[in-house]
């Protein structure tokens, strides 16, 4: 045998860099479940099962195409429960010439990819993930010696170098960027197409059970599972989305409403992210719909300025910036996770419904988690790895690469400003403005102070205040200075005594929690 191609959990693409040159008459493909993974953190049960499904699946399609694929799964009994341990099985089984792999999403991978070489006293080659649009080569050449990165100069690039969304050298419509036409609030009158789900099949269903039995302590449910595990029903995804919610997605992109947790959203992300669809092939998706006239323009820049902007900008930094960036904590941040992040116990009816939406579905979308679970985090000063951790496992999406700058650096403001040019605090009135979630709620976001204000109201004054030394001089934080400094000496007082009353009783340590049902 000339080659053993280790293909992880998140690379399920037949095009995927490490099967190049695949010789099916002496090459091997090797995938391993393995415990290490699967509770590194404790991933969301939808998480674990849609990822070992879609192995699963994508192991078969690879055999029926001729290849030889070398399979471990989870119970079996000499199963080592590591990448290194499986791969140190397979290479003394196959005795292969060299071990090909595509770089991993994660730090923590690529530092144990370094090790295989003397370890299995074998080459490993190691090729880049050709699944993006920017490679990390260009991404670094694009970031020069910048010393903060913003995602709109980039982005524009990106648009000129991909030609998507361009007449010859103009952008469509002759404007780069249509946001400020993206934050319609849902009309309550708004009726949305239903979204199909996928039926468990024989492999899903048995990878369920599996889920079930070896993982009901992790967060979420499990019933409620109906993701895409193929290639083929994950294009049928996007096909459902280009034709029903993209039309829409633009106006309503950051509207969130209490029935309705996916709005227009595509919940394409899990699906690029473990590599059943491709990036560019939904952003050409996006822009055939609108030159063919079934979507308007801001639907398709909206949508394309997520994959082919943000997606692709948060990796470049990921790449560019770790090992170091996932240390810093430009706002000293220390507060230990509220438990009601993981129960949803809370009686601020947002936090309530947001989370029992990622329990629920492994998914929330980008407003939720940024001005929702994000700015809570944000304005409480909970400490930046313990909300990174609870993302990272919530989601269905989630990965290091993807998850940690997003969380890092937009959500959390760690890294001082690299990568958001201010934190995105707000206090009740955004999200008055933009969800129906405070109809209901036992706190009102138009009360600012005393019986009944809104949480939100009171600790996103005292984040401004007890930020000043870091966020004083960002110009676009000027403003809001200006409005502190105009409160009376008395207001700011009881203000911080209402907002300290409120954190008190969030740091009690919740009785029994052990014995919650996650
Ligand atoms: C997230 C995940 C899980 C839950 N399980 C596995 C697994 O059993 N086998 C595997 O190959 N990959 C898994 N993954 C995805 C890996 O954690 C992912 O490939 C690494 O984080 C590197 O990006
Ligand atoms: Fe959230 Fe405040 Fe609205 Fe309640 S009133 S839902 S806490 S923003």
């Amino acid at each position: 045998m000339r080659s053993l191609v280790f293909i992880l959990g998140d690379q399920l693409s037949r095009d995927i860099s490490s099967l190049d040159g695949f010789d099916a008459r002496h090459d091997v493909v090797l995938m391993v479940e393995v415990a290490d993974e699967t509770t590194y953190v404790k991933h969301h049960k939808q998480k674990i099962a849609l990822i070992l499904s879609a192995m699963r699946h994508f192991a078969e399609e690879l055999t029926r195409s001729g290849i030889a694929v070398e399979y471990v799964r989870l119970n079996d009994p000499n199963n080592t429960g590591s990448f290194s341990g499986e791969l140190a099985r397979a290479t003394s089984r196959f005795k292969p010439h060299q071990i090909i792999v595509t770089e991993p999403g994660e730090w923590r991978v690529r530092r144990m990819m370094d090790d295989w070489s003397v370890d299995f006293d074998v080459p490993v080659e190691i090729r880049d993930d050709d699944r993006f649009m920017c490679s990390r080569a260009e991404f670094r050449r694009w970031a020069g010696d910048r010393k903060n990165y913003r995602m709109e100069f980039f982005y524009r690039e990106m648009r000129r170098q991909s030609g998507l969304l361009m007449d010859d050298a103009t952008p469509c419509g002759d404007r780069w960027n249509y946001d400020s036409e993206n934050r319609k609030r849902l009309p309550s009158s708004e009726r949305l197409p239903k979204r199909s789900t996928v039926e468990p099949d024989a492999i899903t269903t048995d990878v369920l059970k599996l889920v079930a039995e070896c993982f009901g302590d992790h967060f979420g449910d499990l019933e409620t599972f109906g993701w895409a595990v193929t290639r083929e029903d994950a294009l049928c995804a996007l096909d459902q989305f280009v034709a029903d919610y993209l039309p829409k997605f633009g106006s309503y992109q950051d509207a969130m409403a209490r029935d309705e947790p996916f709005v227009f959203h595509a919940v394409l992300s899990p699906y690029l992210n473990i590599g059943l669809l491709k990036p560019k092939e939904v952003c050409l998706a996006a822009e055939r719909a609108f030159r063919a006239g079934h979507i308007p323009l801001n639907a398709a820049e909206g949508f394309i300025r997520q994959v082919l902007g943000w997606r692709e900008f948060v990796r470049g930094v990921y790449w560019l910036e770790m090992p170091g960036y996932a240390e810093t904590n430009a706002l000293s941040a220390t507060r230990p996770l509220p438990w009601f992040y993981w129960s949803g116990d809370t009686d601020m009816s947002c936090l309530s419904i947001t989370i029992a939406d990622t329990r629920r579905n492994a998914y929330a979308h980008h407003i939720q988690r940024l001005m929702v679970t994000g700015n809570f985090a944000l304005l409480t000063g909970i400490r930046p790895s313990e909300i990174e951790e609870w993302y990272l496992i919530v989601y269905a999406d989630a990965f290091d690469w993807v998850e940690l700058p997003n969380t890092h650096g937009m959500v959390m403001f760690a890294d001082g400003g690299m990568l958001a040019s201010k934190p995105y605090a707000a206090s009740g009135a955004y999200i008055d403005r933009m969800s129906d979630y405070c109809r209901g709620c036992r706190y009102n976001p138009k009360i600012k102070l005393g019986e009944g204000a809104c949480p939100f109201n009171l600790l996103y004054w005292r984040f401004i205040a007890m930020n000043r030394a870091v966020l004083q001089h960002n110009p676009r934080m000027r403003i809001v200075y200006k409005n502190l400094d105009q409160m009376s000496g008395q207001r700011l007082q009881q203000l911080f005594r209402e907002a300290d009353e409120f954190l008190n009783q969030l740091d009690q340590p919740t009785p029994q929690r052990e014995q919650q049902d996650l």
